[in-house]
């Protein structure tokens, strides 16, 4: 059963599948950038062109429409709006070109989702220190606040930024992702902080200036694992796993739904392993300034993207200075769960029932809205994936139950992705939408799979049984 009005979306990102790189004036970002160096992504693929929806969006279109979705997640691109990410150049093109996917989707019934940074900052602002520099959080605010007096009229669901986690982790400790630094034990800590303020202004602003008369709700998108002890029982292996959660989903949840500040447990591993090292001086992790707009009280609903799930146990650090070695905790796959696609995706549709649970009890019991979730395929063409069919009927089910016998109050599931599209680091080499995407074929056509349909035929029972039961509050999923 689930709550009738529940959101049943798809999610997408702009760098992701518009293309249009430099079309009607739009700036570059750090993708761009990223992508066009040597070595950086799978066969130096590229999202110059990704899926073309910026040509293309009517297409996109037909696929929400087909697949009768209630809400559509897509994401801004920062340099699309405001080329050299000021406010003072404003790009009408990009305005026009988002306007009128917000108004096609209402005009269609669809309730768009919008997130305003999904990993493409503008590279005039990277050129500035990006990230890094403490400026960001103001750059950011006045986007934020040009986006919410442009488009706010009509959306009424924003998330401000997606994943800071793997920004700051993989963009500038690993740096796999853009901008492609390596400062481990860092940048990556002063990256996840300039975002947390940055998120925390743009709240307020949405807040004080534009809540009374919009009328929506502002959160950012946390991802997760679901992490367990290696051995159950076994005392450093559960340590270790509560150090995993505190470097994870503790690192932006507990200062934003919590304290106000980042877990203890995270904070005093660092300067721990600091002191272990024999550096002294101030921690690594940034501390909030009081002067600044609170932290606490940031996010009016949980935004959580979720993939698999780990056991946990002691170590994995390299012995030098890193965030691995912070937090004293590695991952392992458990064999029995299998593979699908890459090698990270384990396929565990129970973690994230459990991790519903875990942040009902922990979080205090908030909205939350599942705004990723999703199932990867690589290799030869297989419009018939019956795995990824039958993992989102297992999935939704592991939703159900939270929501019926745990009593978490899920209020939409958006499945990663509508469209096969432009997978970061893999390039377009991993596949993850509910429709194929002909990457060979300049009109980059769309063809739905197998999984699309299902969900597709899901939802129609769905809405002919909100028809034939127009006073029913919780309906029937099978
Ligand atoms: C998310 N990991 O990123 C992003 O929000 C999407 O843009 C992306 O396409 C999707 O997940 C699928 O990868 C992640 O390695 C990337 O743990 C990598 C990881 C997690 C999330």
């Amino acid at each position: 059963m689930f709550p009738r009005e529940f959101a049943w979306g798809a999610a997408t990102a702009a760098y992701q599948i518009e293309g249009g790189w430099q079309a009607d004036g739009k700036g570059p970002n750090i993708w761009d950038i990223f992508c066009h160096e040597k070595g950086r992504v799978f066969e130096e693929h590229n999202g110059d062109v990704a899926c073309n929806s910026y040509e293309l969006w009517e297409k996109d279109l037909e696929c929400i429409q087909q697949l009768g979705l209630t809400h559509y997640r897509l994401s801004l691109s920062w340099a699309r709006l405001l080329p050299d990410g000021t406010t003072p150049h404003v790009n009408q093109k990009g305005v026009q070109y988002y306007n009128k996917v917000i108004d096609d989707l209402l005009a269609c019934n669809v309730s768009p989702m919008v997130t305003l940074y999904h990993f493409d900052l503008p590279q005039a602002l990277q050129d500035q220190g990006g990230w890094k520099s403490p400026d960001i959080a103001t750059l950011f605010d006045s986007y934020a606040k040009f986006c919410f007096q442009t488009f706010g009229d009509r959306v009424k669901l924003w998330i401000t930024i997606n994943e800071p986690y793997v920004c700051a982790k993989f963009g500038h400790e690993d740096g796999i992702h853009a901008p492609g630094l390596k400062e481990p034990g860092t940048a990556a800590y002063l990256v996840g902080h300039n975002m947390l303020r940055a998120h925390a202004m743009a709240w307020h602003s949405y807040n004080s200036f534009y809540r009374t008369k919009q009328k929506g709700a502002v959160s950012l998108a946390i991802n997760s694992d679901w992490h367990e002890p290696l051995h159950a029982g076994c005392t450093e292996d559960i340590a270790a796993t509560e150090r995993y959660f505190a470097f994870t989903l503790g690192w932006f949840a507990w200062p934003v739904f919590v304290t106000g500040d980042y877990p203890e447990l995270m904070r005093s591993s660092i300067d721990a392993q600091s002191k272990k090292m024999g550096c002294s001086g101030s921690s690594r992790l940034p501390s909030f300034s009081k002067d600044e707009p609170a932290i606490l009280g940031t996010a009016d609903f949980f935004a959580l993207n979720y993939y698999t799930s780990r056991k946990v146990k002691p170590g994995g650090g390299c012995g030098k200075m890193c965030m691995v070695c912070d937090q004293d905790a590695e991952v392992v796959l458990d064999p029995s769960w299998p593979i699908c696609g890459v090698s990270w995706l384990a396929v565990v549709p129970h973690g994230l029932r459990k991790l519903l649970k875990y942040i009902k009890d922990t979080f205090n019991n908030p909205a939350v809205y599942i705004t990723e979730n999703g199932f990867s395929q690589v290799g030869p063409l297989q419009i018939e994936d019956v795995q990824r069919s039958g993992f989102y009927k297992d999935t939704i089910l592991e939703v159900a139950k939270a929501i019926q016998e745990d009593e978490v109050n899920v209020r939409g599931y958006f499945a990663w992705s509508l469209l096969d599209n432009f997978e970061w680091a893999d390039g377009f080499s991993v596949r993850f939408g509910l429709f194929h995407v002909d990457f060979a074929d300049a009109k980059r056509s769309r063809t739905i799979y197998q999984s699309g349909r299902d969900q597709q035929k899901k939802r129609c029972h769905l809405t002919c049984h909100i028809e034939k039961n127009p006073s029913k509050t919780q309906l029937s999923y099978c």
